[in-house]
């Protein structure tokens, strides 16, 4: 039934086709739940339109080429679903057409680049110099813009921004450092103009997007009477927090509902450790005890505690006027317990060694500053390696040296994979005890957890 139905392009639902000025790296759900949806919402959206370029999932570019950019936002919230077309990405690009990419980053009337890379990009990317030195093409996101960057130089088109939106603390100069770092390996004029004409603006943000699903797919063409290949499933809620100076321009997302500050650090380390943070320590220990969704883990009170203690602590260090700590977590039990959203604890468990980098660490070295042990810290850090000691296999960015860690056994496996968030704290044998201890409550994946899982709703 559902071929008969037309496939969703602009005949379909006429949207204006706005001219390019965003460039955006990284085209997946995230992306498009986020800032694909403010972009949309700005009042000034006729005039702003994205071209966003695949990085890990080059075949989601062909799919939305195929529908002219567009694509279906299912906002899914506890009392139903509402159905919205987004229209503001104008063009869909495999990243790996860097001509194209360069093409746009050099062209004046493009005022800001937003990247959504993951935050396992943004380290340095050695073998990126070398082809850029060569004058081949680079393979990275962060390699890629540089030519980009090179080009805009050379053809004197003027200051932009570039917008980070992973989910890193201090992410603008993070992106600053990392872009700096490569483009001084190839040319430090190049550098130099980067460091006066690139802006870098530094964001928290914030929509849990889970993974589309074939039902999700099959719903839209039920529900929209149109067929969309690549619709996008959110929860209602959106925060979208940036600080920095966008000297060609930006859409006015404000009237979208984001917010500009001077100073962006309390904001970020909210939603780092509350909400990221609890997400961690409901991925490992959740799946340890036999949960998939985040709201099945939420729902299970050991899971529950882990997390609360962990705001708890989180919360001391949190200081910043106007935070709203006790709404914003009463917020989150809120959006976790969504049961209509299944957000899996597998796609959150992946690539620990830099997440929990920005979730554990920042606070556990507070705690102990502040002459605590930081253990509800310390348990996120052992619930994650009593998880990848049952699953090896666990995406990474560093997966060869957790697999070593791996090999070794007791205090000393602990150590290792410390180590590779925390090199300072690896060697302070009172935390590596600590983490050690706490991983034994969670090593049996035998408990009972189905028993509880419908217990405390949040
Ligand atoms: C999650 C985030 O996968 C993860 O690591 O913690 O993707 C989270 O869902 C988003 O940051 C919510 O805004």
């Amino acid at each position: 039934m559902t071929t008969e139905l037309p496939r969703l392009n602009r005949d379909v639902a006429p949207d204006r086709r706005a001219p390019v000025r965003i460039v955006h790296l990284g085209l997946g759900a995230f992306h498009r739940s986020h800032q694909a949806w403010f972009t949309q919402h700005a009042g000034d959206a006729g005039e702003w339109g994205i071209a966003s370029f695949t990085g890990r999932r080059p075949d989601a570019a062909e799919v939305l080429a195929a529908q002219d950019g567009l694509f279906t936002v299912v906002e899914r919230s506890d009392s139903g679903d509402t159905f919205e077309v987004v229209g503001s990405i104008v063009e869909a690009v495999d990243g790996a057409n860097v001509d194209r990419l360069v093409e746009l980053v050099a062209a004046p009337q493009t005022a800001v680049v937003t990247l959504t890379i993951t935050e396992a990009a943004y380290g340095f990317a050695a073998d990126d110099v070398t082809l850029l030195r060569a004058g081949e093409k680079p393979t990275t996101p962060l390699g890629r813009l540089v030519l980009g960057l090179a080009a805009r130089r050379d053809s004197d088109a003027g200051s932009l921004a570039v917008v980070s939106c992973d989910n890193l603390s201090d992410n603008g100069n993070v992106a600053r450092r990392a872009v700096a770092d490569l483009a001084r390996g190839v040319d430090a004029g190049l550098a130099d103009w980067i460091d006066t004409s690139v802006s870098f603006v530094s964001t928290s943000v914030d929509r849990i997007t889970p993974r589309t699903t074939p039902e999700d797919v099959a719903l839209v063409s039920e529900r929209c009477r149109y067929r969309d290949a690549a619709p996008v499933v959110a929860e209602p809620f959106r925060n979208w927090v940036l600080s920095g100076d966008f000297p060609a321009g930006r859409p006015r997302w404000e009237d979208a509902g984001a917010v500009f500050v001077d100073h962006i650090e309390p904001y970020e380390n909210r939603k780092l450790w509350l909400l990221n943070g609890a997400h961690s320590i409901l991925a490992y220990a959740g799946q340890l005890r036999g949960h998939t969704t985040v709201a099945e883990a939420l729902a299970d009170p050991v899971c529950l505690q882990a997390v609360e203690e962990f705001w708890d602590e989180a919360s001391r260090h949190l200081d910043g006027d106007g935070l709203g700590i006790p709404e914003y977590r009463a917020a989150l039990l809120d959006r976790f317990g969504n049961s209509r959203i299944a957000h899996h604890l597998a796609q959150i468990a992946t690539d620990a060694s830099t997440k929990l980098r920005m979730r554990a660490i920042p606070v556990l070295r507070a705690e102990r500053e502040a002459g605590r042990s930081g253990e509800a810290a310390a348990r996120m850090i052992a619930v994650w390696a009593s998880f990848v000691g049952a699953n090896p296999g666990l995406q990474d960015p560093q997966s060869d040296a957790v697999a070593e860690a791996n090999n070794l056994a007791g205090g000393e496996r602990i150590a290792s994979l410390l180590a590779l968030l925390d090199a300072e704290l690896a060697l302070e044998p009172a935390i590596v005890k600590l983490v050690e201890d706490l991983s034994a409550g969670f090593e049996r994946a035998e408990v009972p957890a189905r028993a509880t899982a419908s217990g405390t709703a949040a």
